[in-house]
């Protein structure tokens, strides 16, 4: 794992990222080339993702395609759009050896003539795309492992591994303001897009969640059907005197975003509709649990650390707790005793 550098406090404004990533892993060789190149074709396909969601309503982008993918939900075409803006920037880089894609059934090769690089590149392309027409917080969610194949194409031991040996994880939240949010190890950090000038600026700098939250995520119609003990952890919320509030778009990754900033825990439980939860291990999970563990927080499925998870299957689902410790290991305490 790479060790921290110091940001000089000139950096704290006006930092784009380019720069932050030069600075913090300059003393980093291992780090620096292929991985530095991942990250920049990364925000590249980001600001083009970005741009096309500011514009979806005027470019016949709302709405789904009419075909399911293979989770069995329908495509939209912004799912579409971002999946192959993400393929097209990273598989021609020479950095990355295979490609994940919530959008695709197998692993994604790197095509002739291109070469494939040293990291696994793992991806939700455009979480939450359901939400879409209704202008609410979408986003890009990754998880980036470095190889474990000596070369060539990648194998699939170099995506079927424990949450522990990822080396970066992230999202971009295409909202009121289209935000990255970074971790390589050395907490997280969020970078805002400027489209004025088309690049990303620190503006997040070593995000830490509070210690304490009264604010919970979850589609609580569903609660009649989850486990007994959390239905009891639920309805203690609802005591005035305990002082919760309840925050749900339905999007998680603008929700965990929510919650990374201004403190909260994040709940999808295994229900009647989805007994194994919902969410993916390898492209949600995995990466929220990376940056939530980062900025002081704790992730886990009900009974054991997210990252202590070792996936077994690509699209592998998993129930998820997220967010502020104290209430994560409240409701993990509760779901194993
Ligand atoms: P998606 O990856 O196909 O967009 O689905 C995952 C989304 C999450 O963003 C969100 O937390 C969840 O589905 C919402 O599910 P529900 O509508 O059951 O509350
Ligand atoms: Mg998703």
């Amino acid at each position: 794992m790479l060790t921290p550098v110091a940001l000089h406090p000139q950096f704290e404004e006006g930092t784009t990222l380019d720069r932050f990533l030069l600075e913090t892993l300059r003393d980093h060789p291992e780090a620096t080339g292929q991985f530095v190149t991942l990250i920049n074709q990364v925000t590249l396909a980001a600001k083009l993702v970005s741009a096309r969601v500011n514009r979806a309503g005027l470019a016949g982008m709302f709405g789904a395609t009419g075909t399911m993918n293979i989770q069995g939900e329908y495509v939209q075409k912004m799912d579409v759009y971002a999946n192959e803006t993400f393929k097209r920037a990273l598989e021609h880089a020479g950095v990355v050896c295979m490609i994940v894609s919530e959008e695709e059934e197998e692993i994604i090769g790197i095509p002739a003539p291109f070469t494939p690089g040293n990291y696994v590149f793992a991806m939700d392309p455009l979480d939450g795309s359901s939400n879409i027409d209704t202008n609410a917080s979408i986003g890009t969610i990754f998880a980036v492992f470095r190889r474990k194949s000596a070369s060539g194409q990648g194998e699939p031991g170099d995506v079927l591994r424990s949450g522990r040996e990822m080396v970066a994880a992230g999202y971009v939240v295409y909202g009121a303001g289209t935000v990255l949010v970074l971790s390589t190890g050395q907490g997280v950090h969020g970078f805002t897009l400027d489209p004025s000038v088309g690049e990303f600026f620190l503006s997040h700098h070593d995000i830490r969640l509070s210690p304490e939250t009264r604010s919970y995520s979850c589609n609580e119609a569903y609660s009649g059907s989850w486990d007994t003990r959390l239905q009891g952890w639920l309805s203690a919320t609802k005591d005035p005197a305990a002082g919760w509030s309840a925050r749900y778009i339905g999007s998680l990754v603008g929700d965990f975003h929510r919650n990374l900033v201004k403190g909260g825990v994040f709940l999808y439980p295994p229900s009647r509709k989805s007994p194994s939860g919902k969410l993916r291990l390898l492209y949600e999970a995995f990466p929220l649990a990376f940056l939530v563990e980062q900025a002081g927080g704790s992730a886990t499925d009900g009974r054991v650390n997210i990252l202590d998870r070792t996936l077994g299957s690509l699209h592998e689902r998993t129930p998820l707790y997220i967010g502020n410790r104290d209430a994560v290991e409240e409701i993990t305490r509760l779901l194993t005793t």
